[in-house]
């Protein structure tokens, strides 16, 4: 109760004026999730060798922040932070989930689409899931519609894949339902072992035409490529590779149509840039970067047609546009597309160290974007500290929707912070590596715990963990790339710290 008052009388006039303004406006909103794309791949933050002229628009449009954070380095502990504000290392089960994974929210969790379904609006989501489907892991039966699924956590709508694209089942599901259920190829997956009759890749790397596996990625062989997960089945239900990020976007922009006379939360993660990057052939050789680039300016097209769309039915004044990425970026991801030998001075974690994975900055600092055309002032930049972990409340705040007692227990209101108003984010974010690894930062320090894995994940090359055995303490003001561990010179800031993450841990803060 106390915070609340705090955060209100903090709010600027504009702020003020903008709870009046929702009841009036009721504003759609449109977040954007890009999966692995990094702090520096974007042109308005840095990246050389790919244009992003859409991205860069909503940038010039309104504005960008230089330090925003996901809540953990990988795709399904991230979602699911940013979809309930709980953190995810309180909860088992979520990290990197199979495709046969059960639902790892639960319909009884408080979600952020049911902070816009409660106040009627129409909510979808397209794209990536990632967050388990069904009851009960790999007892799914693919070939009905799943007992469970988003439409149990708020989405009206969803056309999604159940995992990533480099996960079976191969297929979209459209409202819990495989989309272009082939009668004829009934779809059966396992992730145990081969299914009778399935050539796979281990076995038959030549059937591997369109991309090979640099590692892992040697299971069921779909549309050429190699698979985690073994699969059979699914006939004209199967995606293309290279039709991805078009079905992902021609859903999208019927979503948009279908509700252009209500108000619409959506909720759009690409496969972009994710592997297996496999881009349509209208993006090949549109970067100077190979694959990995092409993808990029694919995500920017993707990003593109959606503000098309908002301008053609002249919805763009009245949505608020937000667009992120699930977690850092990672070059070689176990598919042989050169990503490596085509960066050519391009540094896809803009200055930071580490990627994917890591508890190096690289790992959760992402890119982030606002625009609310008369809201937000366009083409500004904001250092103000914020997280994903925000989401849920952010959006109570804009919609002035209650959030049931205990839900979204890590998640602060941040509205004023979100649209530029206040320069002064959190105090805080916490940033949670691949294994569970906690660091809490600051604006000016950043402290990693210990761990005693591995300094390097060998197969990714490249990929520094950022574990160490001791303490890392870094001042991240002026050693942004986390050079200097200066936990040994400043004890009692270490242990502040640790002190901090304790509580954090423990819920008092
Ligand atoms: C890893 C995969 C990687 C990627 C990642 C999930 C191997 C060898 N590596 O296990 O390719 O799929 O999981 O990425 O299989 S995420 O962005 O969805 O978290
Ligand atoms: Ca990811």
């Amino acid at each position: 109760m106390k915070k609340r008052n705090i955060c209100l009388a903090s709010l600027s006039a504009l702020a003020l004026n903008s709870m009046p303004l929702f009841a009036q406006s009721r504003p759609n909103v449109i977040f954007i999730l890009a999966d692995d794309l990094g702090y520096g791949d974007l042109e308005c933050y840095g990246a050389k060798n790919v244009k992003t002229p859409n991205v860069d628009q909503l940038a010039d449009e309104g504005c960008r922040f230089n330090n925003a954070f996901a809540v953990a380095s990988t795709s399904t502990p991230s979602r699911y932070s940013l979809l309930t504000g709980e953190y995810s290392w309180r909860k088992e089960g979520t990290d990197i989930a199979p495709g046969d994974a059960a639902m790892i929210v639960k319909p009884d969790q408080f979600t952020v689409a049911d902070v816009f379904k409660s106040k009627g609006y129409a909510t979808g989501a397209i794209g990536k899931w990632h967050l388990g489907l069904g009851a009960e892991t790999g007892k799914q039966d693919w070939n009905a519609p799943l007992p469970m699924g988003l439409g149990d956590l708020g989405f009206d709508y969803s056309y999604i894949m159940a995992a990533t694209a480099d996960r079976v089942p191969c297929v979209f599901l459209e409202n819990g339902r495989v989309a272009n259920w082939d009668p004829s190829a009934p779809i059966k997956v396992s992730y145990d072992a081969p299914l009778p009759g399935e050539l796979i890749a281990t076995e038959h790397p030549e059937l591997c035409y369109n991309l090979k596996s640099a590692f892992g990625h040697n299971q069921a062989i779909v549309n050429g490529i190699g698979r985690i997960g073994y699969m059979t089945g699914g006939g004209k239900a199967l995606w293309k590779d290279e039709n991805i990020a078009d079905s992902i976007v021609a859903h999208a922009v019927n979503f948009i149509k279908t509700h252009q006379k209500e108000p619409f939360f959506m909720y759009l993660a690409t496969n972009d840039i994710h592997v297996p990057r496999f881009p349509n052939q209208r993006f090949r050789g549109k970067s100077g970067m190979g694959l990995r680039g092409d993808a990029i300016v694919q995500f920017d097209w993707s990003v593109g047609e959606v503000m098309k769309t908002l301008k053609q039915l002249k919805l763009d004044d009245n949505t608020i546009v937000i667009l992120t990425s699930d977690n850092g970026p990672v070059v070689n991801d176990g598919y042989d597309d050169k990503a490596a030998e085509m960066l050519n001075g391009h540094s896809p974690a803009g200055p930071l160290r580490g990627n994917k994975y890591s508890a190096f900055e690289g790992g959760t600092h992402i890119p982030f974007i606002v625009r609310w055309k008369g809201h937000v002032k366009p083409g500004t930049q904001s250092d103000a500290l914020i997280s994903q972990i925000d989401l849920l409340a952010t959006m109570a705040e804009l919609t002035q929707t209650r959030i049931p007692t205990g839900a979204a227990r890590d998640s602060k209101a941040q509205w004023s912070v979100w649209t530029d108003q206040k320069d002064e984010g959190r105090d805080y974010v916490v940033e949670q590596a691949l294994d569970h690894t906690l660091s809490v930062r600051t604006s000016e320090w950043k402290y990693i715990e210990p761990s005693d894995n591995p300094t390097r994940v060998m197969a990714n090359e490249n990929v520094e963990t950022g574990y160490l055995p001791t303490p890392q303490l870094y001042n991240v003001k002026t050693d942004i790339h986390e050079n200097t561990n200066v936990a040994d010179q400043n004890p009692a800031l270490v242990f502040d710290m640790q002190t901090l993450l304790r509580q954090i841990r423990k819920g008092q803060k």
